[in-house]
Parts: C-alpha cells; sequence; structure tokens
C-alpha cells in the first residue's frame, strides 16, 4: 500500500513504508518514547528534512504544520512546533502493523492522544496557514467538537 505525501513547497511522492523507512536518518524503539508501547517507528522531522534534501538544494524552509489523513477518514492538524517529538511507527516485531497498518502516528507530549493517527495513508505538509492548535476528527463531519464530546 502507498503512502501519498503531499508538500506545498517540495512537491509529491507516493511510496510504500519501505520507501520512508529507507531514507529515515532515525529509527527509535518506541518504548523509549512511550512507555508500554512496542515497535520500531522514525523521526517526522528527521525524515522530512532528508525528504527534502533530496528533492532539493535548498531545503531550508521548514513547513507551518502537517496533516495526516487515514484509511477511515479520521484526520489530524497539527503545527510543526508541536512535531518536535512525533514518530511514525511502521513496525512491531519485525512485522508491519497489526493495528494502524501501515503508518501509526505517534505525538508523546502532544495535546491529546487523539492525535496518534492510524492507518495514515496520506501526509500533507503545509506552509501557509498558521495554526496553533491541533485538531482533529473525521472528515467532512460537521463538528470536532461534538466529536470529542463523545469520547
Ligand atoms: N485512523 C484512526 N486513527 C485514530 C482514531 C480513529 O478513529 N481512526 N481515533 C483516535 C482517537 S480519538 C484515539 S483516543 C486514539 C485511540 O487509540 P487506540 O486505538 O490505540 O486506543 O486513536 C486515534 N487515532
Ligand atoms: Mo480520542
Amino acid at each position: 500500500m502507498n503512502i501519498h505525501v503531499q508538500d506545498e513547497q517540495y512537491g509529491q511522492e507516493a511510496a510504500p513504508v519501505s520507501g520512508f523507512v529507507e531514507l529515515a536518518p532515525t529509527i527509535v524503539s518506541l518504548e523509549d518514547l512511550i512507555p508500554g508501547v512496542s515497535g520500531q517507528a522514525f523521526e517526522l522531522k528527521a525524515w522530512h528534512r532528508a525528504w527534502r534534501l533530496k528533492r532539493s538544494a535548498e531545503a531550508d524552509l521548514e513547513p507551518n504544520g502537517m496533516t495526516v489523513e487515514a484509511i477511515d477518514e479520521f484526520q489530524a492538524s497539527i503545527p510543526w512546533d508541536q512535531l518536535d517529538q512525533a514518530v511514525f511507527l511502521y513496525e512491531q516485531e519485525g512485522q508491519p502493523l497489526k493495528k494502524g497498518y501501515p503508518l501509526r502516528l505517534y505525538v508523546p507530549n502532544g495535546s491529546s492522544e487523539c492525535l496518534n493517527v492510524k492507518s495514515v495513508v496520506r501526509i500533507h505538509f503545509y506552509y501557509d496557514h498558521a495554526t496553533t492548535e491541533a485538531t482533529y476528527g473525521f472528515k467532512n463531519q460537521v463538528s470536532i467538537e461534538e466529536l470529542t464530546r463523545k469520547k
């Protein structure tokens, strides 16, 4: 299954999980970040830096934030300054994820556990609107407030 990356500055690409892992400079053990959750993950910001360097000699520009979208259309938008510790979990016990395949985002110390989006298939890096708060919910759902109240 391909994951689609769309970056407003550096273009777009679709690649399977292996294409991401290959480029990731830093692989971490998730239990070092989040006690009780095991598996191999790669650091988002280090990966994005490597990805944009591959695409452009002038790769200094950092996004204002990232939106991830899952197979079930759950999505989250997170300002860049809240993503310093964010990782994508891609493997557990040497196997593709049983829960959250193909990629699961983890945002340690994030404003909500709800930001740990499972089954991410689209990743969008934006540069224009500087949001200050992370949001999440199902795409096309009327109100995110309604969703959070239910949980
Ligand atoms: N794709 C997807 N990811 C998701 C959700 C969802 O509905 N779909 N729910 C979120 C919410 S609201 C929470 S609280 C956590 C729950 O994680 P868990 O299933 O590991 O308990 O996953 C988040 N990631
Ligand atoms: Mo949640």
